[in-house]
């Protein structure tokens, strides 16, 4: 079969298997329209683009002089803020869950490691861009020292913020698979423009996980945890924002 061909069956059937699982759910129509759109993109997306395909790099030139700072701009947790208050010298990235070696690094530990600079476009799922350059640890580095025990799946980072800025609020929360974990483009980066990583951009270490949209790049990491599921972390749907109905996958 031509894969034109078997791309549209695909689709087709795709479409139909959803509408039905709606109509089950008893949902809106719009709601119906706006979940088959994102089954049939992520769905489309994994058909024909390869999981492990490097995203677009620009150049400096491209740098936008105003990248437009988002969701969480100033964490008011009083954690936070006490490791912010002394320029983040007693800051600890924590990786545990399943991995052999536990691991707590100092930003000074963290940037001694191998670097990696790129820059590439943060798409909001609000519909706005930016372009910036970004400097960090890639994520496989960190796994790879931890050592992944073999039922870890996914990689979860807990964040300090909460966007209520409330202290007992429900603080942001993320997670990816090894397939986007081990990306050679996904870092954590403590640099944004040649300069250590500012406050409203995720202050000391944020996540660019560059073929997803911008609410799964998490900031203000405060820990890593490997996990074979993520059902039991917050409302259980693997994101602060997909508990409150975003897609988990978030392809771009
Ligand atoms: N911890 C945390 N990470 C977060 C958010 C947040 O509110 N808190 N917002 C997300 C959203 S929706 C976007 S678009 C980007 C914004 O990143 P920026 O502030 O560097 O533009 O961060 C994402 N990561
Ligand atoms: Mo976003």
């Amino acid at each position: 079969m031509n894969r034109r061909r078997w791309l549209t069956g695909a689709i087709a059937t795709a479409a139909t298997a959803m509408l039905a699982a709606c109509d089950r759910a008893g949902t809106s129509l719009a709601e119906q329209a706006r979940r088959m759109g994102e089954g049939l993109t992520r769905r489309t997306q994994r058909l024909v683009i390869p999981r492990d395909a490097l995203a677009p790099t620009y150049d400096r030139a491209d740098i936008s002089p105003d990248f437009r700072p988002n969701g969480s701009v100033d964490p008011a947790a009083a954690d936070y803020k006490a490791l912010r208050a002394n320029d983040f010298a007693d800051y600890r990235l924590v990786i545990d869950g399943l991995v052999e070696r536990p691991l707590s690094l100092s930003l000074a530990e963290l940037r001694a490691r191998p670097a990696r600079t790129q820059i590439t476009k943060h798409d909001c799922v609000e519909g706005w861009t930016s372009i910036a350059e970004w400097t960090g640890v890639r994520l496989e580095t960190l796994l790879d020292e931890a050592g992944l025990k073999p039922g870890a799946r996914y990689i979860v980072f807990h964040c300090f913020d909460a966007l209520d800025q409330r202290e007992d609020g429900e603080r942001y929360y993320e997670s990816i698979d090894l397939v986007d974990a081990r990306h050679p483009q996904t870092i954590l980066a403590w640099a944004m423009n040649g300069e250590t990583l500012p406050v409203p951009y995720g202050a000391p270490l944020r996540l660019r996980v560059e073929r997803q949209l911008g609410y799964k790049h998490a900031k203000y990491i405060q820990r890593i945890e490997a996990v074979e599921s993520f059902a039991h972390i917050g409302g259980g749907k693997g994101g602060y924002w997909e508990d409150r109905g975003y897609e988990w996958y978030a392809g771009i």
